[in-house]
Order: structure tokens, then sequence, then C-alpha cells
């Protein structure tokens, strides 16, 4: 019975880690895009974020980044929220064509993730939309 009961509570926390790990991701996708905190994050937000980022990453400016740039950029806000082996994914995820750098197009291209996230078709993503792909795995290279 004793065993039953730990094994059962050991099963709850670790539901609950995965939870509140969704969340704290879905709560800095919001922190990061929801740029007029209105609670929703429209593409043209997204679009004009991450047109910002890429700049910032992009230190050589050539319009790509390598995965030594991408790493640098990700040490840093709100990448510490992530564990480091989301990195790699997200490279892969991001470089598209797979030729090793991700180009300003592909850190660009959101528009799947935009509208599988976007269950209610509103245009705008809340932060129960982004939490509930998060939970599914979904969003690590919006990150
Ligand atoms: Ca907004
Ligand atoms: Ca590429
Ligand atoms: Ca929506």
């Amino acid at each position: 019975m004793k065993m039953w009961t730990a094994a059962t509570l050991a099963c709850g926390l670790g539901l609950m880690a995965t939870g509140v790990q969704a969340a704290d991701r879905a709560r800095a996708f919001m922190l990061a895009y929801d740029k007029n905190g209105d609670g929703k994050v429209t593409e043209q937000e997204m679009y004009d974020s991450r047109s910002r980022a890429f700049n910032s990453f992009d230190t050589n400016d050539d319009g790509r980044l390598t995965q030594a740039e991408f790493n640098a950029t990700r040490k840093e806000g709100m990448a510490r929220l992530i564990e480091r082996k989301g990195t790699d994914i997200s490279f892969d995820r991001l470089d598209k064509n797979n030729d090793g750098d991700v180009t300003r197009e592909e850190y660009l291209d959101f528009t799947r993730f935009f509208a599988r996230a976007d269950r209610n078709g509103d245009g705008a993503l809340n932060k129960d939309e982004v939490g509930r792909l998060m939970r599914r795995g979904g969003g690590n290279a919006m990150m």
C-alpha cells in the first residue's frame, strides 16, 4: 500500500513537472512576443520580434545564423528557461533545407506554427493556445 502511494505520488509529480515546464515556456513566449501586452500575439508582433531577434543574433550580418551564433544567443534571455538539449532540436527544425545555416527566411517562416497554434482562428495566439502546443512538444523552434 505504501509503495503504491509512493508510485502514484511520483507519477503525479512527474505530470505536474511537465505541466509547469510547458506553462513556463508559454509564459516566456508571451513575454517575448506580446509587445503591446494585450495578452495576444499577432502574426505581425511575431514577425517584428523575430526579425529584430534575427538581426541581433546574426553577429557578422551575413543573413545566416550558424549553429554557433544560434547557441550564443540562446544562453541569454528566455532561452535560459529551456533545457539545453532543446537547442539542437530547435536549430535543426529552423534549418528547413538542412544546409547547416538558418537564413532570415527560414527564421521568419512560422506560418505553419502559427496556424497550428491558433485554435480559435482569431489571428492571434493567447497563453492557452500557446500552452496547449507547448504541452504537445511543439513550438521549440519558436523560442
Ligand atoms: Ca499583442
Ligand atoms: Ca538552411
Ligand atoms: Ca487565437
